[in-house]
């Protein structure tokens, strides 16, 4: 029997002779059992682990090493997406020049969101985390990661290609990183200026992309300070049935 082999990655298949679509499988040789012991404590200990994680608005200008970046970035590219299409683009800017320009222009859409755009219940709501359209650290932090959401794809013929459940797919990719950052020792601060249309002209992507999350990456600045602000009660979240 003669199989073709389609050159396509993502997604990765054979056609068969019949011409369906048969995907090529491996065994899942990576996969970890633990005992059950060590199955709680691993889950109590990661739990307390993120437990101490907050976001961060106070940063420190303290050098972080790229290679940490690099990591935590490659731990959120292993996101499942839809279909595998791995809808995303992220760019690292640590450049002072350009973290000023995207501090400019991320200003000047926060102004006009806390002094007209923003509905009053809007802004009551943000009340409790005590923002406003000043955002230095988007120039002392380090690094800024953004991430972009890509609506469609270009295949390596250049054909187009949708992309399915997108958004899903780079929020978790974007949780994934901010569980890297934070495992790593550093804080982060989930930043999304509207309309955020500025970020592919200064960054130089395509227009098939959308901007989707600032993540600002950095040690937190010796005297940060957080909101006092709690998560909801488990048992008002969580039903079990
Ligand atoms: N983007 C604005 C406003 C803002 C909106 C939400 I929803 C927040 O959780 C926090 C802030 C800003 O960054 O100030």
């Amino acid at each position: 029997m003669i199989y073709v082999i389609m050159r396509v990655q993502p997604p990765l298949y054979f056609i068969s002779e019949v011409a369906m679509l048969v995907p090529e499988m491996m065994p899942y040789a990576n996969y970890r059992e633990f005992p059950e012991r060590e199955m709680l404590r691993r889950s109590e200990e990661f739990y307390f682990e993120l437990v101490r994680r907050r976001t961060v608005r106070e940063f420190s200008d303290r050098h972080v090493p790229r290679a940490i970046i690099e990591n935590c970035i490659k731990a959120a590219l292993t996101a499942p997406s839809g279909a595998n299409m791995q809808p995303w683009h992220f760019v690292v800017v640590s450049d002072r020049n350009v973290k000023r320009r995207i501090r400019k222009a991320a200003e000047k859409e926060e102004y006009e969101f806390y002094h007209s755009r923003a509905p009053q219940e809007w802004l009551e709501a943000l009340a409790t985390l005590g923002t406003d359209e000043n955002k230095p650290y988007l120039e002392t932090a380090p690094f800024l990661i953004v991430i972009f959401q890509q609506l469609s794809g270009i295949m390596q013929d250049g054909r187009r290609i949708k992309h399915y459940y997108a958004t899903e797919s780079v929020g978790l990719a974007a949780g994934m990183l901010i569980t890297a950052v934070h495992n790593a020792g550093l804080a982060s601060l989930t930043h999304t200026p509207s309309p955020m249309g500025f970020l592919n002209e200064i960054l130089g992507r395509p227009a098939n992309e959308k901007a989707f999350l600032i993540l600002v990456v950095g040690f937190p600045a010796p005297d940060a300070k957080v909101p006092t602000i709690t998560k909801k009660p488990f048992a008002e979240v969580v039903t079990w049935t």
